[in-house]
């Protein structure tokens, strides 16, 4: 019998029901429900601290802030190991791999039994969204893992008043979490749609096992969002003030490592702050997008805070994300100094370690790390795993939009889709309507470069920059884009862009500068939505004029360059053209694709090889 820690918190049935299930198979030898408070943090972190599972950093310059390292096994999100368990095959992503839901809990539930003996579980009842928000939904998270629960409640909004707010309602998803051995062989990352259910088992890595993130608010949210009228996207949300006009909120995806945190975080070059402008962080990773009364599309951003990657951010590429890890943060996976007791990992541009003296860091495994050190076959270790993270509350980051705080649901004006094309794409250009925008959404991905194995110059196609995410039928997604479409007024619909800040040059050198001077191509798209600027008629859309990209202040890039990257060139296009008809064809097992779109690829086909 687990010994029940606290009161249960509620008197839901089905959260009851739930929670009594997990304890016979779990078989915990407590069992505490997390009721926010702030006497239950203390006592979970010191009880991590004092097993060595979470390390205390230096309290004066990371007020709050722990080091996790995780099993050197266990660093990253899994999509070989993730399922969709639908009942039907064809209802499944199509992009990574479904289970029978029925097979898929005998295996789970025979992995997982009495896994909790002689542990805690945890009973985590989060809120997506501001507690009883007009966008927001609810889940329980069932772990053992203290991380995950620490975790979460910087993660989510988590506490009693969540389950408050559920009232007597069964409508909450079911998470479970099982660590088990973390035996990569038997990780398996499981979202059963249908019965509002997650399951995952044999790891503790973030993006596997907190579970609101992409395994509700992203695989079950899409698929919720699709039988409910809305929809959940991987997209940041930023606002843009400018002088004398309301702030314009625009939704961004891009595939991961494209720097989706950083657009949602830009600082606008020089001469735009002394114009006036400001840009306010909503979300950096996913958005909730529902149909308000007036007709016009409305976004939250589900999460309560950033779950960035910590290599490579540094006070000139990201200085807001930086920030936001300064105080009541944890980081995963990052290198310690361990005079400092401060977290370090390859381009920060602080405090690297003195070779010479000799200095040392502890590196993200554990051991004693110095610059420069070589493994067995000569190759270079990093103190801090590529993949290190930082889990940072929201309300830290020094340009959180005043919305975020409130909770207030954001208009938006723009959706902007992009990823990384050494060739062919333009530095921006706008769709000519709704369905071409979802067309343009439903073809976008990166170019595998010289950096990786393999061929150079092939497409991942990574359609809205959802393939590891789609909680039912791509072909399914993209309709339900169009039926926002239809039943939003043309003149309330965001304007649909696509961006492409990776053009490289000859030698292979990005053209364009990136990061805060990305505001330049933004300001465009601004004075598209006003109808302030005409831009060019080409075969996939409008291309600016180049006049129109304001440059001012922008040393070294003339508008001869700029003219560069913005030219469609029909042969390249073609072959792009070829290359989503055979996309298309992948997708349209059993002829599920919508006809709009198989329509747009031939079209587009025509319109270029003429
Ligand atoms: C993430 C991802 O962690 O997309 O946000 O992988
Ligand atoms: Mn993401």
């Amino acid at each position: 019998m687990a010994i029940t820690e606290n009161k249960a918190i509620t008197t839901n049935k089905k959260v009851l029901e739930f929670v009594e299930k997990q304890i016979e198979l779990l078989k915990p030898s407590k069992v505490l429900w997390i009721d926010g408070s702030e006497e239950i943090y203390t006592q979970l972190t010191n009880e991590a601290v004092a097993k060595g599972d979470m390390i205390r950093l230096n309290e004066k310059t990371y007020p709050g802030c722990l080091l996790h390292r995780t099993k050197p096994n266990d660093v990253a999100r899994v999509e070989a190991r993730t399922f969709i368990c639908s009942k039907k095959e064809e209802d499944a992503g199509r992009m990574y791999n479904w289970c029978d839901p029925q097979e898929m809990y005998a295996k789970l539930n025979n992995i997982m039994a009495g896994s909790f003996a002689g542990e805690t579980m945890y009973i985590i009842p989060y809120s997506m969204g501001p507690v009883g928000g007009p966008i927001s939904k609810i889940g329980i998270e069932i772990t053992s893992s203290i991380y995950v629960v620490l975790n979460m409640r910087i993660m989510a909004r988590v506490g009693k008043n969540v389950l408050d707010a559920l009232g007597d309602s069964n409508d909450f998803v079911r998470g479970t979490h099982a660590k088990c051995s973390v035996n990569p062989d038997d990780r398996y990352i499981c979202q059963f749609p249908e019965d509002n259910t997650i399951i995952s088992v044999n790891s503790n890595y973030g993006g596997n096992v907190l579970q609101g993130k992409k395994c509700f608010a992203l695989r079950i949210a899409s698929y919720q969002g699709k039988n409910e009228g809305w929809m959940a996207e991987h997209m940041l949300i930023l606002g843009i003030k400018r002088p004398n006009k309301e702030t314009v909120y625009m939704c961004a995806a891009f595939p991961s490592a494209c720097g989706k945190t950083n657009l949602a975080m830009l600082i606008p070059p020089k001469s735009f702050q002394d114009k006036g402008y400001e840009v306010f962080t909503v979300g950096d990773d996913i958005s909730w997008i529902k149909p308000g009364p007036d007709g016009r599309l409305y976004a939250i951003n589900p999460e309560n805070g950033f779950f960035g990657v910590a290599p490579g951010t540094n006070k000139k590429s990201n200085y807001n994300a930086l920030m936001s890890t300064k105080k009541n943060a944890i980081f995963t996976n990052v290198a310690i100094n361990p005079d400092t007791m401060e977290p370090w990992w390859e381009a920060m541009e602080k405090d690297a370690p003195d070779k010479k003296k000799p200095d040392f860091l502890v590196d993200w495994t554990g051991k004693q790390w110095w610059p420069g050190m070589v493994d067995a076959d000569g190759k270079e270790i990093k103190a801090a795993h590529p993949n290190s993270r930082f889990t940072a509350p929201a309300e830290n980051c020094p340009c959180i939009s005043p919305v975020f705080k409130d909770g207030t649901p954001v208009p938006i004006s723009a959706f902007i889709f992009g990823g990384r094309r050494p060739t062919t794409v333009p530095l921006v250009y706008q769709a000519k309507s709704w369905n071409d925008g979802v067309f343009i959404g439903s073809i976008m991905g990166s170019e595998t470069t010289a950096a990786a194995t393999g061929a150079v110059g092939v497409v991942r196609r990574d359609p809205m920059a959802m393939r590891p995410f789609f909680g039912y039928h791509v072909a399914d997604y993209f309709q339900h884009w169009i039926e926002m479409g239809e039943k939003t007024p043309v003149d309330k619909q965001p304007k649909i862009f696509n961006v492409n800040w990776f053009r490289t040059d000859k030698d292979g050198n990005f053209i364009w500068p990136g990061f805060g001077d990305n505001m330049r191509v933004l300001d465009w798209m601004l004075k598209r939505i006003d109808g302030e600027v005409d831009a060019q008629d080409t075969a996939i859309g409008y291309v600016p004029y180049s006049k129109d990209i304001d440059l001012t202040g922008l040393d070294n890039f003339s508008e001869e360059t700029l003219k560069e990257i913005l030219v469609v060139d029909n042969d390249a296009w073609k072959k792009e053209a070829e290359g989503v008809k055979e996309f298309y064809a992948t997708l349209n097992v059993g002829g599920k694709m919508p006809k709009i779109l198989l329509d747009k690829a031939d079209a587009l086909l025509e319109k270029v090889s003429k």
